[in-house]
């Protein structure tokens, strides 16, 4: 299904007036109006070609019908969104759930959308039917030689679609670990994953990135070979240059403070990726901002004042993604409402007063401090991001207009009730 940029035109014009209200105040009151919404327009956030069906869990999976079928499909469902809100602008493929069978045709497709590929992942966690060896007992970090070779062989084959495709960056995260006090040595674990993956390292090309995604537990549950950000920015020290670490919000511990740990990472210049997702518990992949909005606005405060503090430039230095399930939502909705979530948590991080901020920390206030912060927090800047949307071409409020048109009704007669798309 493709949008006929009437509707978006249309749908606009119906709503242009309250909007128009709602942004004056932005417009005549607040100096930093402007700028603010030139990066809401400049930011984009890839989807994963993953999360465009149904998720579920080991007990149970419901689809609600429409799912794409094909790469060529997924690749409409996320130029769909990207027409909406213009700022999903890109997808991650992960291999070999995706492999682009016609790389320059997909390549071609996606551009006649306006999208670009973002990070590549690799998939050692699962065996495929035609696979000579198993990953059971791990891939990259295996005592078999033979099993990390196959692993490491799968991640320069995941590099050489990316190049393919012109992605820039190879997202690792391994299952790898133990399940048992007992079953693993540390510290040959720990040496063999770095071995291995200093030869996928080898096999980057010079403008490449290589993120190493962290997760603290499942699926084992004892030990995770790259379980926290140290063990992460440990190995991308150790690689390079061209390596980092990939934080995954679902992927700590409870309660554990992810914007400190952002702030150090940018700080010493390792942080290169991001994936948005929000949990209660675990890694639960929920909806960004549903569960811990202002978390997720102390993140992008912590990203917003480290990324300045390296003069990075906020919309391609580092790389973000959502990477969320849907299970009892329309996917597409889902999404729309976790890109809005990382719009409005960015915007309101882009409006903290930073030099008062850094006044009331020197002079020892965390009153002050805490009145600064929370005084952006609950600013209500959806006007900003909604004429962000509406000067790149897109609605006014893409969830409400993907409602109007009855997208998911449309896509089940295209595609049928019963389609089921791959990913987890
Ligand atoms: C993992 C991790 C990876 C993602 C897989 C599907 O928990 O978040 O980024 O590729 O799930
Ligand atoms: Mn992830
Ligand atoms: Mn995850």
């Amino acid at each position: 299904m493709k949008l006929e940029p009437d509707y978006i035109a249309d749908y606009n014009q119906s709503q242009l007036e309250g909007h128009q209200r709602k942004l004056s105040y932005w417009t005549q009151e607040v100096a930093t109006a402007e700028p603010i919404i030139q990066k809401l327009i400049d930011f984009q956030i890839a989807i994963p070609s993953w999360a465009l069906g149904t998720g579920g869990t080991r007990f149970g999976r419901f689809p609600s019908g429409g799912e794409p079928r094909s790469l060529e499909e997924k690749i409409e469902d996320v130029g769909l969104l990207h027409a909406l809100n213009r700022t999903s602008g890109a997808i991650s493929l992960h291999i070999p759930w995706d492999i682009p069978t016609d790389a320059d045709a997909i390549k071609q497709l996606a551009a006649q959308y306006g999208l670009r590929f973002d990070a590549m992942n690799s998939n050692t966690f699962q065996d495929q039917p035609d696979q000579a060896l198993s990953y059971k007992f791990g891939s990259l970090q295996h005592s078999d030689p033979a099993v990390r070779r196959q692993a490491i062989e799968h991640n320069i084959e995941v590099i050489k679609h990316g190049v393919a495709l012109g992605s820039d960056a190879l997202t690792v995260w391994l299952s790898d670990g133990s399940c048992f006090p007992g079953q693993l040595n540390f510290r040959k674990a720990f040496d063999r994953t770095l071995s291995s993956l200093e030869e996928i390292y080898a096999a980057l090309p010079d403008n490449w990135k290589l993120f190493v995604e962290y997760k603290a537990f499942e699926p084992n549950f004892y030990s995770m070979t790259v379980g926290d950000w140290g063990s992460s920015f440990l190995y991308a020290n150790k690689l390079g240059p061209k390596a980092y670490t990939l934080v995954d919000l679902g992927h700590h511990l409870p309660n554990a403070n992810i914007e400190q740990i952002v702030a150090i990472l940018l700080h010493q210049g390792k942080l290169g990726g991001f994936h948005f997702n929000d949990s209660k518990y675990g890694d639960d992949d929920l909806t960004a901002g549903s569960i811990k909005p202002y978390q997720l606005f102390l993140i992008f405060t912590e990203l917003v004042d480290g990324m300045d503090a390296r003069g990075m430039n906020h919309a391609k230095d580092l790389g973000w993604m959502i990477d969320a399930s849907h299970n009892v939502k329309d996917p597409l909705e889902d999404l729309l409402q976790s890109v809005e979530a990382i719009q409005l948590a960015y915007a309101q991080a882009l409006l903290v007063d930073r030099a008062a901020l850094e006044n009331a920390r020197e002079a020892n206030d965390p009153v002050r401090a805490q009145e600064i912060l929370q005084d952006a927090f609950r600013t209500d800047v959806r006007p900003l991001v909604a004429e962000a949307q509406r000067r790149a071409g897109g609605a006014l409020n893409p969830l409400a207009l993907y409602r109007q048109l009855n997208v998911r009704q449309q896509l089940i007669g295209e595609r049928g009730a019963k389609t089921v798309a791959t990913g987890l």
